[in-house]
């Protein structure tokens, strides 16, 4: 990777970033942050190329695009790595009433909750679930958030989970954004099978996930298991059908009690573990024993009032890897923001700056599936990266609300600019 002084051949790049300082993610690299300064890092056909010292570069006879960084930082792009962000309607009546007293799972028991959702989405074609969605896609893209993760899980029929993912895949069309599909048909218990789980567990074992790994249209399958969801027994039925379909796992588990579910998706291989607030000893073991990464949803905590807190710090003990995301979704986690739980994480879930960015950054690349080519700044992986106008990196967990991005950068290319351009986020 290091070439001999003043011989740094850039022609290995079609695009390079000068005067930036990096906050590579790279766990080899012994800074905070994986930190470097001095380097430029250059990108060629959608993979980042070159990270190497500046003044060791010889810029003459370099003829492809310098962009000057200032003094900038770039990080990689980030990495909401779980959100429901396709989904028809909204739920702003039931966050009324749970402001006005009700619980979360009274308003589920009432036939509320996700099941109004799920009327709604229903009810939608697959244009109007890309339509509805598009404000909440541009607004993660505004960010500097390159890759998302998309569940199902609000059609809770063949049909309409597939109709979900076919949104989320269309999504990852329209923008410059990568897309990871969950199916979730695992979610809620669709009115029609009411006493009748297991027969449900059936149809999402033997028609959905093999649909939706027929149409390529899930990369993962995930499932909530929760008293007012599924039990672990369920859930387990449901990841098997996912191994022998060669899709990834990932499950929300330890959300309102313990029902020692990440245990049991470690078992399968999960990628992830999702919410956590009750998971115990076993659980944290088990996950680290499998690499299974913790995804910890500061949104949807905060959003429901709860005052459980993920154990963070028997986590990091047993060093599990810790990832952040926003929960998108009507309900619990109405908050279209990844930076905003960047702070949440600090402020709620007491992880520093560092181990914040890194959950939307590495450990989001990992609870996806995708650390060979996601979530570091290092020669060979995908060039997703965000430019910033800040002083150090812990900025962007310490503030909100300025969004301080310059320039967002999918696949080598800058997508998205606040200084000035276009206002237009499609491809
Ligand atoms: N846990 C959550 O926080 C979301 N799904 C889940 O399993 C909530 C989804 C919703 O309320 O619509
Ligand atoms: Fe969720």
């Amino acid at each position: 990777m290091n070439d001999t002084a003043n011989t740094i051949a850039l022609n290995r790049c079609d695009r390079i970033w000068l005067n930036a300082r990096l906050a590579t993610f790279d766990p080899d690299r012994a800074e905070p942050y994986g930190a470097l300064t001095g380097h430029l890092i250059g990108v060629k056909d959608g993979l980042i190329s070159l990270i190497a010292l500046q003044d060791q570069a010889d810029l003459s006879a370099f003829n492809g695009e310098i962009i000057d960084a200032a003094g900038g930082w770039i990080t990689p792009g980030l990495i909401d790595c779980h959100t429901h962000l396709v989904f028809g309607g909204n739920r702003v009546n039931e966050a009324e009433m749970r402001l006005n007293g009700a619980s979360y799972e009274e308003i589920a028991r009432q036939g509320g909750g996700i099941l109004s959702t799920v009327t709604a989405t229903r009810a939608a074609s697959v244009d109007e679930l890309v339509a509805m969605a598009r404000p909440r896609m541009e607004a993660l893209i505004r960010e500097g958030v390159t890759t998302i993760e998309i569940k199902s899980g609000y059609g809770l029929t063949t049909e309409s989970e597939l109709k979900m993912l076919q949104a989320a895949r269309r999504l990852g069309e329209i923008y410059p954004v990568r897309i990871s599909t969950s199916l979730l048909a695992a979610h809620a218990l669709p009115p029609e099978y009411k006493g009748r789980a297991d027969q449900y567990i059936d149809l999402v074992c033997d028609e959905m996930i093999p649909a939706a790994a027929g149409q390529n249209l899930a990369d993962a399958v995930d499932a909530f298991c929760e008293t007012i969801a599924f039990s672990p027994e369920q859930c387990a039925r449901v990841f098997a059908a996912a191994n022998q379909a060669g899709l990834g796992i990932k499950c929300h588990a330890e959300q309102l009690s313990n029902l020692h579910g990440a245990e049991m998706a470690a078992g399968f291989g999960a990628w992830s573990a999702e919410h956590l607030e009750y998971l115990d000893q076993a659980g944290i073991d088990a996950m680290a024993k499998h690499g299974t990464v913790a995804t910890l949803l500061p949104g949807a905590f905060y959003y429901l009032r709860e005052t459980q807190r993920p154990p963070v710090e028997t986590l990091r003990r047993a060093g599990v890897p810790i990832a952040i995301a926003s929960d998108l979704n009507p309900g619990s986690s109405p908050i279209a923001s990844l930076q905003l739980m960047l702070n949440m994480a600090c402020t709620l879930f007491a992880l520093n700056p560092e181990e914040a960015l890194a959950g939307v950054t590495r450990h989001a690349a990992r609870a996806l599936g995708q650390s060979d080519q996601l979530g570091q700044l290092r020669v060979g992986m995908r060039a997703d990266m965000v430019l910033w106008d800040i002083q150090r990196p812990a900025q962007l967990a310490c503030q909100f609300g300025t969004n301080p991005i310059r320039q967002r950068i999918f696949d080598g290319e800058v997508t998205f600019t606040n200084r000035g351009g276009s206002t237009d986020l499609r491809r």
